[in-house]
């Protein structure tokens, strides 16, 4: 179990011990333009909370909106809001108006800070104070007198952090769930610390040499805890890239010898299959979540980096990863063990744990959890204790977890079970496909058919023998009555702002 002192502001223990521990001048955040060291990022994080306290009359609770692409301001802006006590609502920049509303009716932020590119999305009626990402380190420019830099210079570089509980809220994560109705999860203090203290320490165990880059926004959990949190925590540094490529990331890994690597399976896929894999062997750790890992990727990956690909699964809900494997404990196929701290389950149609091999709901309990703001949805949630994610796995009897379907996504087609993306992986191995994605589809005969949204390669022109080899192939790969009855060519897939596949919405075609 993990315990903490009953006063506790993470943004205290993740920036002002760990420069005091290990000193100032260790970099810290960095950006292809810029490098700002522990000192560094602490004067700016203690200026901002002077900014928000003594300028704009945030007190401890208040909400403070943040928008902003991956970069060192947004990073010290979120650590600033901390400090100051307030609630981070963190969200992601490609959100437009329409979105942000929703955010802005359900948080209630007293402020926003802004990156100057991306207000004119955000209603007039909320106070703003513009930042400036540049590649001046300055961060100051059009803004005028009224931006971010240019108040923060007008304060000392020192704060005395708000003493919060350990059980203050510090964040408000929003998850466009399965719906696309956005949902306010309340994360603790606490909590920040406590995924360091479960699957960074256990799982990952970076060290104060590492390099870590990647490219889930930290509005997403996942880029939080991957390059924020788990970097911070120990003294490591981080590369933020407002946006990359498979390609261009795998450039910059190898470049700027990056040594713990947070991105999605597809980009993993991309890099592997355009021959760029080799540019990742200097990488320590390579961390996939966010979707579900295909073994070929991660049996490829291995092949070529020369060391295992870290899976995971995590929810915005319980804040980051609870089942992985790392080294020589991760599987392909496998998401992995149950991570130290957290217990997890496979329950039946019942609530009770369904027996080892058997396919049932994934449950998880842990240090983190569940809390949606003001929403009904949370008694679907967590339900005895336990949080249902919404998954279906399947628990070997050697403890390891095995990736089924997310629920919703099986299809139920002439009474036979068929996992999505079961059909996804064979389809994925044909080489006409880019990728795809599949969903059932009413039919009045059967149901529901197996129908697949496919982006081909380049070069690849779709048509009705395209449709036909991809059919006969599924039934050569798996079992023929899974196959694609119905095949749609798309140019991309739709997926969200944190790069999460959007089901519902082929569903809704
Ligand atoms: O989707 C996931 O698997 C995930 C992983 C880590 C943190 C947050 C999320 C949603």
């Amino acid at each position: 179990e993990l315990h903490y002192p009953g006063r506790l502001n993470a943004a205290t223990a993740l920036l002002d011990e760990t420069a005091a521990r290990l000193g100032p001048d260790r970099p810290c955040l960095r950006s292809p333009h810029e490098t700002w060291t522990y000192g560094d990022v602490l004067a700016r994080a203690n200026r901002i909370a002077h900014v928000l306290t003594a300028e704009l009359g945030i007190v401890p609770g208040n909400r403070v909106l943040l928008r902003g692409t991956n970069a060192p301001w947004l990073a010290a802006c979120w650590l600033g809001v901390l400090k100051a006590g307030a609630v981070a609502v963190t969200t992601m920049p490609m959100l437009r108006r329409g979105e942000l509303d929703k955010i802005i009716d359900r948080a209630r932020p007293t402020v926003a800070l802004c990156d100057e590119r991306l207000l004119a999305e955000l209603p007039p009626t909320l106070p703003v104070v513009p930042y400036r990402t540049a590649s001046d380190s300055t961060g100051s420019g059009s803004t005028g007198g009224a931006g971010l830099a240019e108040r923060c210079a007008r304060h000392p570089a020192t704060f005395a952090d708000v003493p919060t509980a350990a059980d203050d809220v510090a964040l408000l994560a929003f998850t466009s769930g399965t719906t696309g109705t956005p949902k306010a999860t309340m994360h603790f203090h606490r909590d920040l610390l406590a995924i360091a203290d479960t699957f960074s320490r256990h799982v990952l165990r970076p060290t104060p040499d590492d390099l870590f880059c990647g490219t889930p926004p930290l509005a997403f959990t996942f880029g939080l805890g991957g390059l924020l949190v788990f970097p911070l925590h120990v003294g490591a540094s981080v590369l933020l890239l407002e946006r990359a490529t498979p390609q261009e990331l795998a450039s910059i890994v190898a470049e700027q010898a990056v040594t713990v690597l947070f991105t999605a399976p597809t980009a993993y896929r991309a890099i592997l299959g355009s021959g760029d894999g080799p540019l990742l062997t200097g990488v320590r750790r390579a961390v996939s979540a966010g979707e579900a890992l295909p073994a070929a990727v991660a049996e490829r990956y291995r092949e070529v980096v020369g060391s295992p690909l870290i899976d995971g699964i995590g929810s915005t809900e319980m804040l980051h990863v609870f089942i992985s494997a790392a080294g020589d404990d991760a599987r392909p196929g496998r998401t992995g063990k149950v991570v130290p701290g957290f217990r997890a389950a496979v329950l039946d149609a019942d609530g009770r744990p369904a027996p080892d091999g058997t396919p049932g709901l994934l449950a998880v309990q842990g240090p983190t959890g569940c809390r949606y703001l003001g929403d009904p949805r949370q008694a679907d949630y967590v339900r005895d204790g336990w949080n249902i994610t919404g998954d279906t796995y399947v628990r070997e009897p050697d403890g390891y977890f095995r990736f089924v379907a997310r629920s919703d996504d099986m299809i139920v087609s002439s009474g036979y079970n068929i996992a999505a993306p079961e059909v996804e992986e064979v389809l994925l191995t044909h080489p006409d496909v880019e990728e795809c994605a599949v969903v059932g589809t009413p039919d009045p005969d059967r149901g529901a058919v197996v129908t697949a949204f496919v982006v081909l390669r380049p070069g690849v022109a779709p048509g009705p023998d395209v449709v036909h080899a991809l059919q006969e192939h599924a039934k050569a790969v798996a079992a023929p009555y899974k196959y694609p009855r119905r095949v749609r060519f798309l140019d991309a897939l739709p997926r969200n702002a944190g790069g999460k596949l959007q089901r519902y919405l082929l569903r809704e075609r």
